[in-house]
C-alpha cells in the first residue's frame, strides 16, 4: 500500500486489497477518507434539507440528485461537490490492477451518478437483497461514524432466501467497500437489525486481514453506534426530460 495524505491509505490497484475469500469480486480499503472528511461529510448529511430524508419504519435515507424512476434517474445533474469529492476522484484514481483502467471504465457514464445515503442506528439493519438492473454491477459504499457486518447470502434452488450466511464482511469507519460482478449478481447482501455483531473471528469475517484495527474486534464482539452508508452507482438511464421540468423539479 503507498502511504497517501494523512490517515488515507491507497492501495496501488483494487487487486491489491481484493478480499481473496469472497468470490469474484469484493474490495475493502480500510483508510479510504480521513477523520477529517468524515466529519465534513457526516456534517453535510446532518444538515441536509429536511425534505431531503425520506423516513422509513426503522431507517432514514436520502437519494442525490434523486429518486429513480422506473430505473431512471430523472435529475442528470452532477452530484454535489461534498459527495463528489473526494470520494469519487479517490476511486477513478485507483487501477483494477496494474496499468488497466479504474472499475467504472466500462460504465456508461464512467463514474457513478447516484448516491444512497442511509442512516443505521444500533438495532437497525436492511433485509438481505439484490440491488437489480437499474445499475452498472458496481457498488462503492463508504461507511462513516461506526462499524458493522455486512451479510451475504444466496437464494435456495426454489428461488427463497437461503438464511444460511455465506460470508460476512466488517465494514469500519472510513472504509471504501466495493463489490461487483458475481456477489452483485448472484448473491443478496443484508444487514441484522442487532445492536452487537458477535462471532467476529479471521475465520467469520472474510475481510479480516484487509481491516483498520482487527484488535478492536479480538473478543469477537463490535458494539454498534450509529453508522451512515454512502453506496455509489451508475444509474445506467438517465432521462433527458429531468432537466426541462425546470423550478418544479429543482434541487434542494
Ligand atoms: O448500507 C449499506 O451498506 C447497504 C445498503 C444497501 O444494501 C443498498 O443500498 O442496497
Amino acid at each position: 500500500m503507498n502511504p497517501g495524505p494523512a490517515q488515507v491509505n491507497l492501495p496501488p490497484s483494487l487487486e491489491a486489497c481484493r478480499i481473496t475469500a469472497l468470490p469474484p469480486a469484493a474490495y475493502y480499503i480500510a483508510d479510504f477518507i480521513t477523520e477529517e472528511e468524515e466529519e465534513a461529510i457526516l456534517h453535510k448529511v446532518e444538515t441536509a434539507p429536511k425534505a431531503r430524508w425520506r423516513q422509513l419504519t426503522h431507517r432514514r435515507l436520502q437519494t442525490w440528485p434523486s429518486d429513480l424512476v422506473k430505473d431512471t434517474l430523472l435529475d442528470a445533474r452532477p452530484l454535489p461537490d461534498w459527495l463528489e469529492n473526494p470520494v469519487v476522484s479517490r476511486i477513478l484514481s485507483i487501477p483494477l490492477s496494474d496499468g488497466e483502467p479504474n472499475i467504472f471504465a466500462g460504465s456508461p457514464h464512467l463514474r457513478p451518478n447516484h448516491v444512497l445515503i442511509n442512516e443505521y442506528p444500533p438495532n437497525t439493519g436492511i433485509m438481505p437483497h439484490k440491488d437489480g438492473g437499474a445499475y452498472y454491477p458496481v457498488v462503492c459504499t463508504v461507511s462513516l461514524g461506526s462499524s458493522l457486518c455486512l451479510n451475504l447470502h444466496k437464494n435456495k434452488e426454489d428461488g427463497a432466501l437461503d438464511p444460511e450466511l455465506v460470508w460476512r464482511i466488517l465494514q469500519e469507519p472510513r472504509s471504501l467497500l466495493i463489490t461487483t460482478a458475481d456477489l452483485y449478481s448472484e448473491y443478496l447482501h443484508g444487514i441484522e437489525p442487532v445492536s452487537v455483531d458477535v462471532n467476529l473471528s479471521e475465520r467469520s469475517i472474510a475481510n479480516w486481514n484487509l481491516l483498520r484495527s482487527p484488535s478492536l474486534y479480538k473478543d469477537g464482539v463490535n458494539q454498534r453506534e450509529t453508522r451512515t452508508s454512502l453506496t455509489y452507482r451508475d444509474v445506467l438511464k438517465v432521462s433527458k426530460l429531468g432537466n426541462k421540468l425546470g423550478p418544479m423539479f429543482k434541487r434542494l
